[in-house]
Parts: C-alpha cells; sequence; structure tokens
C-alpha cells in the first residue's frame, strides 16, 4: 500500500533552475500551446504541399531523441502516413542500414538548443541526400536549427537555464501535438484536441501538490539500489526521458524497457533494493497491470502512474500516481513526465548531486 510517511515534505534544496523549471510545467504549458498555434499558419505556407510528404520522419539527440519518439507516437494517431524515428547520428552516418533506400519525406528536426552538431548537420544531410524538406522544432529562434530549416516552430516555453531538459521536452511534445491534429486535417479533431490539451496544464497543477511529495520521497528513498523505468505505446519515449533524467541528475545507473520486454530477461536483476517506475497506459492496461505483482512477488518496490488504479494496482503498487484525467492515453501523455522528474532530482539531492551542474553533462554537444 501506499507510504503515508510521505506525507510529509522531503528537506531537501529547492533552490535550483532544474527544479524551478520543473515546478512551472503547469505556466510553461499554455505558452507552449499558444506558441504553437500562433506559428502553425507560418508553417502550412512555408511548406504548402510539402507537408503532404508521403512520409515523416523525426531526428534528434538525447532528449529530443527521445522526445521524437513519443511525438511521432502522437502522428501515427492523426496521420495516415508512415512516421519513421532516427537518432540524428543514425540519420547522418547510417542512412542505408538505418532508413533505407532514398525516399521521399518531411524532416521533423528536434533541439531544444537548436544548436546540436549532430541535428544540424543531419538536417543539412536530408536536405542534400534526400532532397527533403526540414521543419525545425527548438526552444531558440535565433540559433542555427531554427534558422536552417524550411520552416519552424519556435517554443519558447521550453526555454532553460538547466543543462538537464525537463519543461522544453514537455512544452515541445505539446506543440507537436498541436501540429499532429492540423496535420490530420479535421477541423472538429483539432477543435477537440485544442480543447483537451488545454486542459493539461490545470491538471498538472492539481496534480504536483498532490503527488509530487510522493515523488520527492521516493527519489530519496535510502535503500534503493537499481532503478527501472517501464512504459510502452505513446510512453516508451516517456520512459525512455525519465530514464536518462535519472542518469543525468543523481548520476546513477538506471535502465528503461518496453513495459512487457521486462519479463524476457531483465527482470533477473529485481530484488528488495530495486524501484520500478511503471507508466500504465490504456491499450496495455490488462498486460501492464499482470506485470505489478510479478515485480512485487520478487522484493520491488513500485511507483505507478495510471489514469485510474484497479484492485491489482491498488494492492501492489508502494506509491501511485492516479491521474483521473478523463482524457485518453495519447492527449494525457505528459502528464506522466514531471512526477519522474521529481523523483530523479529528489534522488540526486539526496545523494549530494548537483542537478543544475550534472557531471560530464554540458546543454549543447557540439563537435566543432
Ligand atoms: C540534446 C542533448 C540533451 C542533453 C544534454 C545535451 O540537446 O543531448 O538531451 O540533456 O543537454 O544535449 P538539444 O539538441 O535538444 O538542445
Amino acid at each position: 500500500m501506499t507510504d503515508k510517511a510521505w506525507a510529509k515534505p522531503v528537506e531537501m534544496d529547492r533552490s535550483s533552475h532544474t527544479y524551478r523549471e520543473i515546478i512551472e510545467q503547469p505556466a510553461a504549458w499554455p505558452r507552449a500551446l499558444a506558441e504553437a498555434r500562433a506559428q502553425w499558419h507560418g508553417v502550412r505556407d512555408a511548406l504548402g504541399s510539402r507537408l503532404d510528404a508521403p512520409e515523416i520522419v523525426f531526428t534528434g539527440c538525447g532528449s529530443s531523441y527521445y522526445l521524437s519518439l513519443a511525438a511521432a507516437a502522437q502522428f501515427r494517431r492523426k496521420i495516415a502516413r508512415p512516421v519513421s524515428v532516427l537518432a540524428s547520428s543514425e540519420l547522418l552516418l547510417h542512412s542505408p542500414v538505418a532508413f533505407g533506400a532514398k525516399r521521399p519525406y518531411l524532416l521533423i528536426a528536434v533541439s531544444r538548443s537548436g544548436e546540436t552538431t549532430e541535428v544540424i548537420d543531419a538536417l543539412g544531410f536530408a536536405r542534400s541526400q534526400h532532397g527533403a524538406p526540414v521543419l525545425a522544432v527548438s526552444a531558440y529562434a535565433d540559433k542555427p536549427l531554427a534558422m536552417l530549416g524550411d520552416a519552424r516552430i519556435v517554443i519558447e516555453a521550453g526555454q532553460e537555464a538547466s543543462v538537464v531538459m525537463t519543461k522544453s521536452y514537455t512544452s515541445m511534445l505539446l506543440a507537436l501535438q498541436t501540429v499532429a491534429a492540423r496535420l490530420g486535417g479535421n477541423p472538429l479533431d483539432i477543435a477537440l484536441v485544442d480543447s483537451q490539451l488545454d486542459r493539461l496544464p490545470g491538471l498538472l497543477a492539481r496534480l504536483l501538490p498532490k503527488y509530487g511529495p510522493l515523488a520527492e520521497h521516493v527519489g530519496a528513498l535510502p535503500d534503493i539500489e537499481k532503478r527501472i523505468f517501464l512504459g510502452s505505446g505513446p510512453y516508451y519515449g516517456l520512459a525512455l526521458e525519465a530514464n536518462l533524467k535519472m542518469k543525468e541528475m543523481a548520476i546513477v545507473t538506471s535502465e528503461v524497457y518496453h513495459t512487457l520486454e521486462y519479463r524476457h530477461g531483465p527482470i533477473s536483476i529485481v530484488d528488495k533494493n530495486t524501484l520500478v517506475v511503471c507508466f500504465i497506459s490504456d491499450a496495455g492496461y490488462d498486460y501492464e497491470v499482470a506485470l505489478l505483482p510479478e515485480l512485487k512477488a520478487l522484493g520491488a518496490r513500485l511507483f505507478v502512474v495510471c489514469e485510474r488504479a484497479n484492485e491489482t494496482i491498488t494492492k501492489n503498487a508502494d506509491f501511485l500516481v492516479e491521474l483521473s484525467s478523463g482524457l485518453d492515453e495519447s492527449t494525457r501523455a505528459v502528464l506522466y513526465l514531471p512526477f519522474a522528474h521529481l523523483i530523479a532530482y529528489s534522488c540526486a539531492v539526496s545523494r549530494g548531486e548537483t542537478p543544475d551542474n550534472p557531471r560530464n553533462l554540458g546543454q549543447v554537444v557540439k563537435l566543432r
């Protein structure tokens, strides 16, 4: 059952800009949605019929690669065309085996900074070798990526002082959900999606005070040695990002899998010092929930985020976030991530790390 010890806030330093950027997501999201909607007409005018390319390819690095995976899942719900995702280095260096034969597509290049060398070089490769038009998605208008794109969506609400991406990821994901609806082209669906996305900031504003202390308590648990993140479908890109936050902020090893993949070998390491963070979907609900008692039987501590908890979840989740959003699994996807941000942040601070200055990391990877 849920550990009530978390009811009192964890004593920790919250003065960092990383923490501030995590908790200001309810304020950032309306801005991100407004920025995306305001720029859509410019994108449509700049790309014209090139928006109707037979395939869409996302590319990015690090968090922006994981964001691309999450965004692609959103796009596949709204458009009938193939949507592919490649880490920028794969597109740039291994396209024959990573992408396949040359074929027409629209490239959507994602980068918070707009300066990551691999993304910029991948844009140049796609343009010169594949003749692909490019939609750039970034937080900065005056950096190379946005300036090189044939069109751009700049989400200034995602601008961060932090090295690690938090609100930038969720803000750009919301922007891409806004674009996905518009590419679908149905005015009624666009209006419905916009109205649903507009509910997310208020939902998070309610959920953060309710469950944030729980996440911070879990991050600070002293006897956790292994940390596993599980997510599938629209949540796999989110689970990858949650895992990266844990690595980047807390400087610990952690692992991430498609939820049901976990049984196929990696589950062997689970013990009483293992925390498993599970992002429960709607489409996979019964199958994903069935894994929980198996993990508990092996001694794992379970942090479960779901829309609604059934009896199995309530019985097996040590720590439970029930979103009760009233939204479908894809539309509500961003709501899962802030709790993982707080788990990672709290774990970092409890281990004496400084998330504002993570070891071995810089805000941008430049190769020259
Ligand atoms: C991509 C990235 C980040 C990572 C670090 C280095 O940045 O890999 O995901 O956390 O900051 O850069 P960007 O291309 O989205 O600016």
